[in-house]
């Protein structure tokens, strides 16, 4: 276990400072992304959303409906309600690393769907993808939206989706949501959404390591930078420093001159080819891809 603490110290002494976004989340982080996501400019949840919807029905043709849906950080259970409702598989089994977003979700929803038999597991996914949990031969549907993928770097990104293929088992399918490279205004804007609820998203990080290791920022002195990198073809997140100031942790003293910036998001973004190809690489045989009308997110469905 990696101690938060040396973890921080470490990263916001680098060069260039960094913070894992992991730290985005605590409760009012995950508040303020459900903000996000129903922002105007933030066009990718509801983008996918509609897309499953609209495909649930070919979807379903490919994969029968004696299957068990595995969703890796499933949080409160959103998207698979439109699965679920469509399609009454036989098994929903819920990765979430909050217990009490999984209890709370599970409890929600299991009284809605009798037919389907529940199996939450608490666990960080990105530590362990792989359960011994017995799906009695079903086939296993391994569920992955939101363009998350997103936020693996490219070196990253290809283990994650071995490890995404060793869960879904030798049987399996692979549905995972890829956000689309476009016009880096429609880009931009999503990341600076009107309400500030992306740059309070953003700042939450300094809240929650102040209560959580007492690092004592100010996050009044700091500013939401992000914008779109088109050659890295990712949005960047910073945190940008507007004075001098100095914080703790693990007893280190850690000097942030007026004008450092914490990098502390990518979002990188695809194209419906080039994210074909990843899943081949990490051994898919992509089955197929569904975009919207106006070419901002995809949904891929491949076959182990
Ligand atoms: C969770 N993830 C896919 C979001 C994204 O778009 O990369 C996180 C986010 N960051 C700022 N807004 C949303």
């Amino acid at each position: 276990m990696i101690d938060a603490a040396r973890e921080v110290a470490t990263s916001l002494s680098a060069p260039r400072p960094t913070l894992d976004p992991k730290y985005f989340y605590d409760q009012r982080g995950s508040a303020l992304f459900d903000a996000i996501t129903r922002t105007p400019e933030y066009y990718p949840t509801r983008t996918e959303a509609s897309l499953l919807a609209d495909h649930a029905d070919a979807m379903a043709a490919e994969l029968g409906s004696d299957l068990v849906i595995a969703e890796p950080g499933a949080g409160g259970c959103e998207k698979v309600r439109i699965l679920l409702d469509r399609w009454r598989p036989s098994g929903y089994m819920p990765l979430e690393i909050s217990r009490e977003c999984l209890l709370g979700a599970t409890r929600e929803l299991a009284p809605r769907y009798p037919a389907v038999h529940f199996s939450a597991v608490c666990a960080d996914y990105s530590q362990a993808l792989s359960f011994p949990v017995d799906d009695g031969g079903r086939r296993r549907l391994v569920f992955f939206p939101g363009s998350t993928i997103g936020n693996f770097e490219p070196a990253a990104r290809g283990d994650f989706l071995l490890g995404l293929r060793g869960l879904a088992g030798g049987q399996g399918y692979l549905l995972i949501g890829a956000d689309l490279q476009k016009d880096p205004a429609r880009l931009n804007a999503a990341y600076n959404d009107a309400a500030g609820h992306t740059a309070a998203f953003n700042l939450n990080a300094l809240h929650h390591l102040n209560q959580r290791l007492g690092c004592g920022f100010d996050p009044d002195a700091f500013a939401h930078r992000a914008f779109y990198n088109e050659t890295l073809h990712r949005i960047e997140m910073h945190l940008e420093c507007r004075r001098d100031q100095a914080i703790t942790v693990a007893d280190q003293r850690i000097e942030l001159p007026e004008g450092t910036r914490i990098h502390t998001e990518n979002s990188y973004k695809f194209t419906v080819e080039g994210f074909s190809r990843e899943l081949v690489e990490a051994g898919f045989s992509p089955v197929a891809s569904w975009v919207d009308d106006e070419g901002l997110f995809s949904v891929h469905l491949a076959r182990v």
